[in-house]
């Protein structure tokens, strides 16, 4: 198994179970050196607790990002999620383009929206901005709330393949060879992810369950990030990423107490194995 070195561009939450306290654990799992660089301190993340504290780390970034280079630091791969600010998108191109490795992979998970609606500390432009990171991406992770705000199509909760494939077009053209979009749901009983790039698109469909988790995002994407890094193919990736979850929130879905986030820990096993296979 391929062992890489990836470096996570994400908020640090401290309580809630999404962005860095998953993505760390998760691509370790995996097997890869995970590096982090933390876009911002959260008290708890913003999806439903009653406020939350934020301190955005903007400003040190150019130091580490310099002190690093003086080191002669390298990465394989970067994958981003929620970030700090539109100001803190340009360091990270910069850290694509200067320390991610030529034949390395940028992966770009959109993280600003869910259920039709940005989350409390983004604004459109941002979105705007956002718009920019997609571009650099081999591989953008969006939702179909993400997605209809990158391309300005209308977000709708109902809908068929055309309007999902508009989506995964213009996602397309703002200059993002793979698009792998998740949350796409055909019918009341099933979802699924739309996995998209030079070779076609394919659909990988899973049972819906009747509930909605938060930071289920963050967990597809890292554990999708940490397959493919491992060697697997970008369907093959995605359809790991995409069971993993639905264990992860079987797993959780009897716990009323547990609404912020999904206990995937005791599921990191079944990852393992799965991307062992
Ligand atoms: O799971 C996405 C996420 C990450 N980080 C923070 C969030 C959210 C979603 O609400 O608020 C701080």
């Amino acid at each position: 198994m391929d062992y890489k070195r990836i470096l996570s561009i994400q908020d640090i939450s401290c309580v809630g179970q999404c962005s860095l306290t998953v993505a760390l654990p998760i691509l370790s799992a995996c097997g890869h050196e995970t590096a982090i660089l933390p876009a911002a301190v959260l008290s708890n993340h913003t999806g439903g607790f009653k406020g939350f504290t934020c301190h955005d780390l903007t400003s040190d970034i150019p130091g580490i990002l310099e002190q690093w280079e003086t080191e002669g630091i390298a990465f394989d791969g970067a994958y981003t999620g929620y970030l700090g600010s539109s100001e803190q998108i340009a360091y990270v191109k910069d850290i694509f383009d200067r320390l991610v490795s030529p034949d390395g992979l940028r992966v770009v998970d959109p993280a600003m929206a869910d259920s039709g609606a940005l989350y409390p500390a983004f604004d459109m432009d941002f979105v705007e901005v956002m718009k920019s990171l997609v571009a650099a991406a081999d591989i953008a992770l969006p939702n179909i709330t993400e997605a209809s705000l990158l391309t300005g199509i209308e977000y709708r909760e109902h809908y068929d393949r055309s309007y999902a494939n508009a989506l995964i077009d213009g996602i397309h053209a703002l200059g993002t060879g793979t698009v792998i979009m998740t949350g796409v749901s055909y019918d009341d009983t099933t979802t699924g992810i739309l996995v998209s790039d030079e070779k076609g698109c394919q659909y990988i469909m899973y049972e819906k369950l009747p509930v909605s988790c938060h930071g289920t995002g963050d967990v597809f994407a890292s554990a999708f990030v940490g397959a493919y890094l491992a060697g697997k193919g970008k369907p093959e990736a995605a359809k790991i990423a995409g069971e993993y979850v639905l264990s992860c929130i079987r797993n959780t879905i009897d716990d009323q107490e547990h609404w912020y986030g999904v206990k995937f820990e005791p599921m990191l096993g079944e990852l393992i194995t799965a991307i062992r296979r």
